[in-house]
This record gives structure tokens, C-alpha cells and sequence, in this order.
């Protein structure tokens, strides 16, 4: 079974491979195919970008696609970054611009308030045939104002979970899939793959 997945962020596709270790699949990624246009993420929900970036590259590659759309939503600013959590602090932002601008946004607040945050995903996988499937997943934890970690991508040194006292970036790999939204979207898709078998 070949699939491809449809991303270019570098922590999805190591955490998606991963996931997908274990089974008997080729996975491909974005990366495999440098000539693909792009797709411009003008969803107003996590579904309707992950569905159009799975669709997309399913029809460019005549395989399997996997999207994964997903983002922060910190409850004290109002569910913000959400769906635009990878260009927070401008079009051509990185992580530590992000988190810069999060902790900016943050310390504008009074220091008592609730630092509540949820990563949330939505997977999307299509198969050329014209099935489909979309799966939602959220993970809970609360945001600090000092970075800890250098594990994971985009907002895991900010995103702490209490039940673990740690953040998101001080977790293995392994342990993130165990517990972080991508990590439940992706076990509820595998238990899915059979029925996407020719
Ligand atoms: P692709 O569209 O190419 O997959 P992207 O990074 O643009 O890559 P999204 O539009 O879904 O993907 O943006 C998701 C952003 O949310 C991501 O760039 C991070 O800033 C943040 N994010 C999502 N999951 C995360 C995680 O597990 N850890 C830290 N940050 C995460």
C-alpha cells in the first residue's frame, strides 16, 4: 500500500511516518515530489483545509493522501492562533516568531488568568476511487510563559501538560504520538486503513 502525505511541515511528516512504521506501507511525502504547485490554505476550519490539501495531492499523485490540518487555540485568547497557528506572526513566520508573539499576546493579560490551550487536528484521507474519511482529534494542556524542550515543532515548548509536568517539546517522539492530538487522530486512521486496500 503507498501513501502519501500531504505536507511539507517537517514535524508532521516524521510523527506521520512513524505512526505508519509498523504497517505494511511505502509513505511518501510532499518532499517526494518537489514539483507539486502548493495549495493555498484559505479554509476558515482545520476540515476544509485538510480536506482540499488530501484531495489535492490525490489527484496530483494518483495515491492515497493524508492531511492533517491542525492548530493551537488558546482559551484567554480567544481559541487564537486556531487555524492560522503556523502564520500567527506573518506569512513567512517560523516556530520561535510564533511563540514569540503568543508569549507577547500572553504577558498583555492579567498574570492570574487561565492559560488553558487544546492542540487540535483534523486528518483527512482520500483515496483516488473517491473515498474518504476525516477524523478530529484535541489534546489538552496550558501554556507557560518560559520555553522548555527541544523536541517536536511549532508551539510544543509553550504547550504544557499537566498530567506529565512537562511540555510537548520535552516528550520523545514515541510519547508525543502516545498522547498529542496528531498521535490520537493517527490511531484512529490506522484502525481505518484496511477498508483503503484495493
Ligand atoms: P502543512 O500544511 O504543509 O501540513 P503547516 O505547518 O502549514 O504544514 P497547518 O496549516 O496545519 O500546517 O498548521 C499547523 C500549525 O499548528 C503548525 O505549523 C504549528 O505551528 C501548529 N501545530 C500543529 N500541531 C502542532 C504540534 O503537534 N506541536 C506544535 N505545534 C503544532
Amino acid at each position: 500500500m503507498e501513501i502519501v502525505i500531504a505536507s511539507n511541515n517537517k514535524g508532521k511528516i516524521e510523527e506521520i511516518k512513524n505512526y505508519l512504521s509498523d504497517k505494511n506501507i511505502i509513505v511518501f511525502s510532499l518532499e517526494d515530489y518537489p514539483d507539486f504547485p502548493g495549495i493555498i490554505e484559505d479554509g476558515k476550519t482545520y476540515f476544509e483545509n485538510a480536506f482540499k490539501k488530501a484531495h489535492a495531492v490525490c489527484q496530483y499523485t494518483g495515491k492515497i493522501a493524508i492531511a492533517d490540518d491542525s492548530g493551537l487555540e488558546i482559551e484567554a485568547l480567544n481559541k487564537a492562533p486556531g487555524v492560522y497557528s503556523s502564520r500567527y506572526a506573518g506569512p513567512q513566520a517560523g516556530a520561535s516568531d510564533n511563540i514569540k508573539k503568543v508569549l507577547e499576546e500572553l504577558k498583555k493579560l492579567p498574570q492570574d488568568i487561565s492559560k488553558k490551550a487544546t492542540f487540535k487536528c483534523v486528518i483527512s484521507i482520500v483515496h483516488p476511487n473517491g473515498n474518504s474519511d476525516v477524523i478530529k482529534e484535541s489534546c489538552e494542556g496550558e501554556m507557560i510563559l518560559k520555553p522548555r524542550g527541544n523536541n517536536g515543532f511549532g508551539y510544543d515548548p509553550i504547550f504544557f501538560i499537566p498530567l506529565l509536568n512537562c511540555t510537548m517539546a520535552e516528550l520523545t517522539l514515541a510519547k508525543k504520538n502516545e498522547i498529542s492530538h496528531r498521535g490520537k487522530a493517527m490511531k484512529r486512521l490506522k484502525e481505518l486503513l484496511p477498508k483503503y486496500i484495493k
